[in-house]
């Protein structure tokens, strides 16, 4: 199955380098079903096959809001091999998002749960969308059903490096969510250089392959961009998880080598007692990765004294995939806790000052980056993407980091974020988007919308409510009007009524005031 080096889509990659032996097992589901390498490729040629009887043109959209499954990764992998352009969305989604996300993108196809076609056709249909299946989580679904059908060979469409792969939609300060628009080059580039960085190459120089164990969703760059993709280009055997569930977890560690995680997956292992959760559990292991939110050092340092493990934190974005980590081989580097690791190899990144210059080591300033992992732009959005690149194209990722201080100068720390995001649990919130909600309420005024401490999420979502006067609004009716609008990781875990909002001389809300004045609400 080996393909001309012209046909640059990641499809045409993953089948060059897939094990020897097709009949290996690729992925193993939680219900013991296993999955083989001849499987997939089958499963997904079908699909294929079916997309193309669609006769849509390349880079049309297929956009998925389906439970985690096999054939979830099945149907992403056909949307490649097809040569059109993969839109998966957070199963939390309600109809206020899929709604703006359905109509933003246009996909010529839409897959939903079975349980949510009666809700989702309409939309679909007013988005303009031809083509609404379903795909179940038991291999159930009109999907399935109408690929059956089709043969199992399928050619993999010819893609350049720069055509579209993927859209992920990453909110934004402004309040509507931005469509990151992922090249193949992105996401194959980034497979190929984590599958070296990480060391799944010398496992399998050594005669041995990786099992991920795959807890995370597959509607974001984590599980799907970064630790499948990172899987199928390893020809590494994946322990397919439903969700994260820590008993099912420490079930599965003895059989696995790699797992990626959100920094709530390792404090959850942590809450655990050594006796459930230690050094026997992660025998197998060889690595522990975290991302997606900051992991803290002490939680770092708690991890390797219960396990022996030091945790692999790294960095990424939306828009960048992967662009830095912290190196897996000592010739590199060591872990070092409480930073995010070093550029990773043929990436730029840099910290420039409120001048624009690259700043030297130890100085404050915004991180940016360039290289093959950065994305092209925002989807139908060429205003804003000119606004989150440089002159000289690198990309603002509104982090605020700095090289060296007491880690060595190609060590980056990161040390806030510019724009006013929330990461609960490994999720971007902002806030605009959750007030923009909140004040369309009736009766409410204005709204702050903060993130708080949260001992399991890491932050969560609180808002700060003024009422119109006399008004009898209950914290309740907000969060009851939000539900069903927006998903529910997003809805306020508290919300509180006050009179005014504290701002400053300028009139602008002082969020910073009220963080302080609620840090304590999850203590
Ligand atoms: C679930 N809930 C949450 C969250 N998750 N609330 C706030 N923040 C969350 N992250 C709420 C649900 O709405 C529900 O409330 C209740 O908690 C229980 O839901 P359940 O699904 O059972 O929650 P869980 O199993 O405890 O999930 C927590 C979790 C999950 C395992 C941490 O959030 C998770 O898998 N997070 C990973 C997210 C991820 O993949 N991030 C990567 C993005 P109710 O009952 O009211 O509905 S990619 C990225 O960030 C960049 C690019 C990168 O570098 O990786």
């Amino acid at each position: 199955m080996n393909r001309p080096r012209g046909n640059q889509n990641l499809y045409a990659e993953v089948e060059r380098r897939v094990p020897p032996d097709l009949d290996s097992v690729c992925i193993e589901a939680l219900d013991g079903l296993t999955y083989s390498w001849r499987d997939l490729h089958l499963g997904s040629g079908c699909i294929a096959n079916w997309l193309l009887s669609l006769r849509l043109k390349p880079g049309d959209r297929v956009a998925a809001q389906v439970e985690k499954s096999p054939e979830c990764l099945m149907l992403y992998l056909a949307t490649l091999r097809a040569g059109l352009a993969y839109v998966p969305l957070n199963t939390a989604y309600q109809r206020g998002e899929l709604d703006y996300f359905l109509r933003d993108c246009e996909p010529a196809v839409v897959v939903c749960a079975p349980s949510r076609l009666a809700e989702i056709e309409p939309i679909a249909r007013a988005a303009r969308c031809a083509h609404v299946v379903t795909l179940g989580e038991q291999r159930d679904g009109t999907l399935l059903e109408a690929a059956a059908t089709e043969a199992t060979a399928c050619e993999v469409i010819h893609r350049a490096a720069d055509d579209l792969a993927a859209i992920l939609y990453t909110s934004g300060t402004t309040g509507r969510s931005k469509g990151a628009m992922l090249s193949h080059r992105n996401l194959t580039s980034n497979a190929v250089t984590l599958d070296e960085f990480w060391g799944f190459k010398a496992v399998r120089d050594s005669g041995q392959r990786d099992v991920l164990l795959h807890a995370l969703p597959l509607f974001h760059v984590h599980g799907l961009f970064v630790a499948s993709n990172a899987a199928l280009v390893a020809g590494a055997r994946m322990l397919m998880l439903p969700k994260f569930d820590v008993a099912k977890v420490i079930e599965g560690l003895p059989r696995c080598t790699v797992m990626m995680g959100v920094p709530t997956f390792y404090t959850r292992l942590l809450a655990q007692p050594e006796s459930r959760f230690g050094r026997t559990q992660c025998r197998s292991m060889r690595l522990f990765i975290a991302g997606s939110a900051p992991l803290l050092a002490e939680t770092h340092q708690q991890f390797e004294q219960r396990t022996g493990h030091r945790i692999l934190e790294r960095y990424g974005m939306s828009e960048t995939l992967m662009l830095v980590s912290n190196p897996y081989f000592e010739a590199n580097g060591g872990r070092i806790a409480g930073t995010v690791g070093v550029a990773l190899p043929e990436v730029g990144v840099r910290i420039a000052g409120d001048d624009g210059v690259a700043c030297p080591a130890g100085a404050i300033g915004a991180v940016q980056v360039s290289g093959p992992n950065v994305f092209s732009g925002y989807w139908r959005m060429p205003d804003k993407t000119k606004e989150e690149f440089t002159d000289d194209g690198w990309f603002k990722t509104g982090d605020v980091g700095h090289f060296g201080g007491a880690a060595p100068d190609s060590y980056l720390t990161l040390v806030g974020r510019s724009k006013d995001l929330i990461i609960s649990g490994g999720y971007n919130v902002y806030p605009k988007e959750i007030e923009g909600y909140i004040d369309a309420i009736a009766g409410v005024v204005e709204s702050a919308v903060i993130g708080v401490p949260h001992t399991d999420f890491g932050e969560a979502v609180l808002a700060v409510i003024v009422c119109k006067g006399g008004e009898t609004l209950e914290p309740a009716n907000v969060v009851e009007a939000l539900k069903g609008q927006i998903a529910n990781y997003k809805i306020p875990k508290r919300a509180f009524i006050i009179d005014d909002l504290p701002r400053n001389t300028m009139g602008k809300v002082q969020k910073n005031v009220l963080r302080d004045r609620y840090k304590g609400t999850f203590a």
